[in-house]
């Protein structure tokens, strides 16, 4: 027993001190415990398009030893401030009606999670979903209800409409077309995936949704499931592009139970867009892409049209990888 407890809390070389079943089992651990000692810990960020400032951010959150999910949150914070950014937070597209609404949700390493929809007027959705996650007995709150529990929670009131989107919708309404731009147009939502040095995962995702959709339209991007999922036995996967089509196939749920199954990040991905290719005739004029993290520390991305890359951020460096497609340039 106390053999056992002093590997257990070794972590120096434990990879190679149980380095064969033999060994672990006579340490009366099983294969699972053995994985667990002989995984490599090792940090690391993942988040959807170039947002090098979000994975900087949430790269030294995690070098100061902070949990996963603290990295996440203020990593994606860095982009709901970014008023340039305007598929997130302060500065995003409006609805039809002039409205920015917010869809944001967070996921720890214990399967919490937490989630807001069609929020308005206040900047940092992501830290409003994880006090929904800490603080309520609930997973989702809406609207009205979201923004007066954002104001009991010391949340401030910000108009998040900028004179840019505003300029831009009012040019919009001449023509009042509703045709999502490939990977011009919403081209920025942020899903974040993190591994801290304890080796746990949490993810994030936040966005101010379609540009110009119908008032009152919810995304993918604040549901369990389909825009974000965690489960930190096995990893986690986060979503960008038409919600409708990610929600359709809960798509980042598929994507960790694929892994779950053995499938590595980016052959779940893969799987994941060609469902949605293969259920879609339409899937030439759409985006959906996905990215995904295993418990390793191995990540993947894959989208159906050309175009969309994602941010890595490891010991090994600050890296922008452009993801495969399935449709080819
Ligand atoms: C949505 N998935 O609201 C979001 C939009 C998006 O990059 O990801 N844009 O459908």
């Amino acid at each position: 027993m106390q053999r056992r407890k002093f590997l257990k809390n070794s972590t120096l070389g434990t990879a190679g001190i149980l380095s064969t079943p033999l060994i672990a089992a006579q340490a009366g651990l099983n294969s699972e415990s053995l994985n667990s000692l002989t995984r490599a810990t090792k940090p690391i960020v993942l988040a959807t398009w170039d947002v090098a400032n979000a994975t900087s951010r949430a790269w030294e959150v995690l070098k100061e030893g902070a949990t996963s999910l603290d990295a996440v949150e203020q990593g994606v914070m860095v982009e709901e401030a970014d008023e340039n950014n305007q598929t997130v937070g302060k500065g995003g597209r409006p609805d039809r009606d002039g409205q920015v609404t917010l869809d944001a949700c967070i996921m720890d390493k214990d399967g919490n999670c937490g989630s807001v929809v069609y929020l308005r007027n206040i900047v940092h959705a992501v830290s409003v979903a994880r006090k929904v996650m800490e603080e309520t007995p609930h997973v989702m709150l809406a609207g009205d209800g979201a923004e007066k529990f954002a104001y009991e929670h010391g949340f401030p009131k910000e108009d998040l409409l900028t004179a840019r989107s505003r300029q831009e919708w009012e040019e919009w309404k001449k023509t009042s077309q509703y045709k999502p731009i490939i990977n011009i147009e919403n081209h920025d939502t942020i899903g974040m995936l993190a591994i801290d040095s304890k080796g746990d995962i949490s993810g994030a995702c936040t966005t101010s949704g379609m540009a110009y959709k119908i008032a009152g339209r919810v995304g993918d991007s604040p549901i369990i499931g389909a825009g974000l999922f965690v489960d930190n036995e096995v990893g986690g996967a986060t979503a960008t592009g038409v919600g409708e089509e990610v929600v359709r196939t809960v798509g980042s749920f598929l994507i960790v139970e694929l892994m779950r199954q053995g499938k590595s990040p980016q052959e779940a991905c893969e799987i994941a867009v060609k469902r949605i290719v293969a259920k879609n005739p339409g899937y030439r004029d759409f985006q959906v892409g996905f990215i995904a993290l295993n418990k390793k520390g191995e990540t993947g991305g894959y989208c159906i049209q050309p175009g969309f890359s994602y941010r890595t951020y490891s010991e090994e460096g600050h890296s922008l990888t452009p993801a495969g497609s399935y449709i080819n340039q």
